[in-house]
């Protein structure tokens, strides 16, 4: 499963970087967004994922997130991701860069988890920044609101047309510009600027390796291409790893 370059290259790293996307949490149970039950399918990220949606109509978006929150306080991390914080023992630096919301990394043990489209378990008020928790906004019936200014309550994630949060961007192009190997996991790689990552990573001449069920844009544009699950791949990895 795992070529010789892959192995030579894991047993001179310092630096592992893996960044993942829905495919990561979907044996978890996480419906991913592209896939056949995608979320997606019921519903249009610019419907409902975007700020001007939510003003239009933030009883259907909390309705969603709402439904989304549950989903994910109901699932546990997956062998994928205990498997990716189990690798912190073998190699000096390893951080994830995830597109995910779902908290599940660190969950898992993970301890350089850099957000890049932020997390559902955190809110915040559009009108003076309060946060809130979601024990806090699941006390509020419909749309919540904030007890201090009466401003909406929104989640803390990132909507498309926004920009990501800056501090958690600039240590993820830094992780994967000094990363030896680099794991694109679970992930389409259509959504920017998170996509640019991959091959940013590689210009810098790191060892890009993608694990996806299937083949993606990316495909052609890595050095390694691993098909199957990653709840199977990387504990299979670990191994590999612990006895190279
Ligand atoms: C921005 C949080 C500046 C919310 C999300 C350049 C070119 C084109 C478009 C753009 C561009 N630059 C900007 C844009 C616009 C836009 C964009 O990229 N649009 C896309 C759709 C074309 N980007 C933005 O708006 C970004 N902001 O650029 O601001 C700006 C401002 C104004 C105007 C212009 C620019 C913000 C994007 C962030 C949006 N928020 N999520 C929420 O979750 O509710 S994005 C969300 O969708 C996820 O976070 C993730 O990023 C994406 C879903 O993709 P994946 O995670 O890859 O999931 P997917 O289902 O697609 O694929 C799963 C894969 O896993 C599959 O390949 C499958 O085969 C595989 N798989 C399944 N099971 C397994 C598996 N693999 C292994 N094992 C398994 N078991
Ligand atoms: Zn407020």
């Amino acid at each position: 499963m795992f070529s010789q370059p892959l192995l030579t290259k894991l047993r001179n790293a310092e630096s592992i970087v893996a960044f993942t996307g829905a495919g990561m949490s979907a044996e978890s149970g996480v419906p991913t967004f592209r896939g056949d039950q995608g979320i997606w399918k019921k519903f249009k990220p610019e419907e409902l994922a975007n700020f001007d949606a939510f003003m239009r109509n933030p009883e259907l978006v909390w309705e969603w997130y709402k439904a989304r929150k549950q989903i994910i306080a109901a699932i546990q991390p997956n062998p994928g991701h205990y498997a990716l914080a189990a690798m912190e023992k073998h190699f000096k630096h390893v951080s994830i860069i995830t597109q995910n919301i779902d908290n599940l990394h660190r969950r898992a043990g993970s301890s350089t988890v850099h957000e890049l489209h932020g997390n559902i378990e955190r809110n915040y008020c559009i009108g003076c920044g309060k946060h809130y928790t979601n024990e806090e906004i699941f006390q509020q019936d419909h749309v919540p609101h904030c007890p201090v200014c009466n401003g909406l309550i929104r989640p803390d994630v990132v909507w498309f047309g926004e920009l990501l949060p800056d501090e958690e961007w600039n240590n993820s192009v830094t992780a994967a510009e000094h990363a030896d190997v680099f794991f694109s996991i679970g992930t389409s790689g259509v959504v920017y600027p998170a996509a640019s990552l991959p091959l940013m990573a590689k210009l810098s001449g790191a060892y890009v390796v993608e694990i996806n069920l299937e083949p993606t844009d990316l495909s052609q544009k890595v050095n390694e291409v691993i098909l199957g699950k990653s709840g199977d791949v990387l504990p299979q990895l670990l191994l590999v790893v612990k006895n190279n």
